[in-house]
């Protein structure tokens, strides 16, 4: 699938939309997700034109990976959720139920997620 640079995240990077920003550095950029499922539900973005985990883990460079998961790490501990835990997730094309085709990570917490389904 090529990456569709009309995508809503596209946009957002582009400054054409705007977001409630949690954090952004050369790599990155996060933001509370628009429709929370959880009290902290935060979406981190690669900034690279990627349509999605599948993408991304196969053509982002060693520095953009490492950048990206460092970046979730602190994000998920600054947002005060390492204690007592948070969950981490990307869907994943049609059966994985992913809406944006440009890669993201979801953090969730601020509650008990109870065991994950499926
Ligand atoms: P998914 O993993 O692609 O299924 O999730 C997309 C998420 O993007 C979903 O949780 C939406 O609420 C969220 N979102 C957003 O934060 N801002 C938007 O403008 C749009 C979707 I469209």
């Amino acid at each position: 699938m090529s990456y569709d640079p009309s995508n809503v995240f596209a946009r957002i990077l582009r400054g054409e939309i705007p977001c409630k920003k949690v954090y952004e550095d050369a790599h990155v950029l996060a933001f509370h997700d628009i429709n929370p499922q959880t009290p902290t539900h935060i979406l981190v973005i690669p900034k690279g034109a990627y349509v999605s985990f599948d993408d991304f883990s196969a053509k982002a460079s060693a520095e953009e990976i490492a950048a990206f998961v460092r970046a979730a790490g602190q994000i998920a501990r600054d947002a005060g959720l390492d204690q007592p835990g948070y969950r981490v997730l990307s869907n994943m094309g049609r059966d994985g139920h992913q809406e944006v085709p440009h890669f993201h990570l979801h953090i969730f917490g601020g509650r008990p997620l109870g065991r994950m389904v499926p």
